[in-house]
């Protein structure tokens, strides 16, 4: 069986800013990682299945809702600890944290930040015990990095809605029991609202072939003369705003998740630097083999402040989109080219399910790609720091 001995890199003492509630949530998740994911993560990306025996186990560490108030489920945790926990889940797999994520940021964040009292009461308690599992519906077929022109509608019938149109790229979709869903009304405003399974009309047809985030569940949203009752929108998040505050979550998220999988590329190719000998010696000896994990830990080192920092303002309410952007977009491109690197140190080992580094670099393909491409969030930096949107 494969056996976890993932060790935590922190070169500069990063760990003298937590508390020891954080301490104590990072252990926590990081023991259930060991125990109940890394040794079946692999079987499951190759089979190209996500593994929903753990669902119970992630609503037990806490990975559902975290910062949500206690009166609705979640554990009214602070940001620096949501963080810790995606960068804990996605030491084990980019699909593991993605399915957290979701449940979090993109469907009770939502729900909690722009849904009635009664949405509130009826869903968020579910969701944070995974007794229900919801999905977000953003992207389409023809409209992706730019999610305003949407073509997903929804009319008004008085007592309630007909909701035509499609979602694509949906992480959750097929076994989701809610969709949190974006639509145009009459107006041409986006809003949004709550789709049940089960709804006539509404189905979620799986993606196949994916390379990359094997163990997650892809899948789309079709909607065909869906009936929506009036209770199930969100009444007063009107435009583009609503699903990119959601975004920020989100992305916030990733940004701590990323040096998660970092962190196992390097103490994977370092363990192994010192293990394998060529020529007489380990390769970790030779000069070119040390650049490759000098370079690794300070890549890391750099991202684990720039996190840190991100944590502390968003706990102030302080973090701004742009900031959020920056930290995405720096940290899942470290995280890829750190995996590509760590892959070479292990030379032919490297391609194999034997070692974690060639399924991480596979699952940051696409986090290199959702939530807001690399160039896009580079836009976005650009449009902070110019004044001037590059999008329109
Ligand atoms: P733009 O004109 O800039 O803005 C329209 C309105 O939105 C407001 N806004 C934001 N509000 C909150 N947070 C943000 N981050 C915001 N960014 C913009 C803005 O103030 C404006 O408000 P108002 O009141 O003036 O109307 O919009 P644009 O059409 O030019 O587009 C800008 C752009 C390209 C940055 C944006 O559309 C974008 O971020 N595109 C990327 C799309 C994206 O990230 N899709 C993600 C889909 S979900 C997903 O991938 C989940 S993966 C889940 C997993 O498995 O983990
Ligand atoms: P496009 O927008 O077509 O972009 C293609 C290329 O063009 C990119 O390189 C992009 O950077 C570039 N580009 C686009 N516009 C510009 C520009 N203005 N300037 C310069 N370059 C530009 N979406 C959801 O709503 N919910 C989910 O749960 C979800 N889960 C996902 C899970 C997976 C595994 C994947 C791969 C995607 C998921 N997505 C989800 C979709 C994801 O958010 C989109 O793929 C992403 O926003 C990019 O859209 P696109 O793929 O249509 O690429």
């Amino acid at each position: 069986m494969y056996v976890d001995k993932f060790q935590f890199h922190d070169y500069y003492l990063v760990d003298e800013l937590l508390t020891d509630e954080h301490k104590l949530i990072r252990e926590t998740v990081r023991t259930w990682i060991k125990k109940s994911v890394s040794p079946i993560i692999e079987e499951y990306a190759q089979k190209s299945e996500f593994p929903s025996q753990i669902i119970k186990g992630l609503a037990e560490v806490g990975a559902f809702g975290p910062y949500i108030p206690q009166e609705y489920g979640g554990a009214g945790l602070d940001q620096i600890s949501y963080g810790i926990i995606m960068m804990e889940l996605e030491r084990g797999d980019s699909g593991i944290r993605s399915t957290a994520s979701v449940q979090s940021s993109l469907v009770m964040y939502p729900i909690f930040s722009y849904g009635t009292e009664a949405q509130k009461k009826k869903y968020l308690p579910k969701l944070a015990t995974g007794e229900m599992m919801g999905c977000f519906g953003l992207t389409e077929p023809n409209h992706g990095s730019d999610p305003s022109s949407m073509i997903t509608n929804i009319k008004d019938m008085g007592d309630h809605y007909v909701l035509n149109g499609s979602k694509m790229w949906i992480s959750n979709a097929p076994f989701a029991d809610i969709a949190v869903v974006w639509a145009k009304d009459e107006e041409g405003k986006i809003r949004g609202l709550v789709v049940e399974r089960g709804d006539p009309g509404f189905t979620t047809p799986e993606t196949h072939s994916k390379w990359s985030l094997r163990a997650s569940s892809t899948g789309e949203l079709v909607f065909n003369n869906v009936k929506v009752p009036k209770e199930n929108i969100f009444p007063d998040v009107k435009g583009l705003k609503g699903p990119l505050g959601c975004l920020n979550s989100a992305r916030y998220g990733i940004s701590w998740g990323a040096i998660g999988a970092a962190l196992d590329c390097y103490d994977t190719a370092l363990r192994y630097s010192k293990e394998r000998i060529q020529f007489g010696k380990p390769i970790g000896s030779f000069q070119l083999q040390q650049k490759k994990l000098a370079e690794m830990i300070t890549e890391i080192t750099k991202a684990q402040l720039l996190t840190w920092r991100l944590g502390v303002l968003k706990n102030e309410n302080r973090a701004t989109p742009a900031q959020i952007s920056m930290a995405k977009r720096n940290n899942v491109n470290m995280a890829l080219q750190i995996a590509r690197e760590a892959r070479q140190i292990l030379g032919a080992m490297g391609i194999t399910g034997d070692y974690s580094i060639m399924r991480h670099m596979m699952n940051l393909e696409s986090v290199i790609t959702y939530e807001g491409t690399h160039d896009v969030h580079l836009l976005i930096t650009g449009m902070d720091v110019t004044g001037i949107s590059a999008f329109s």
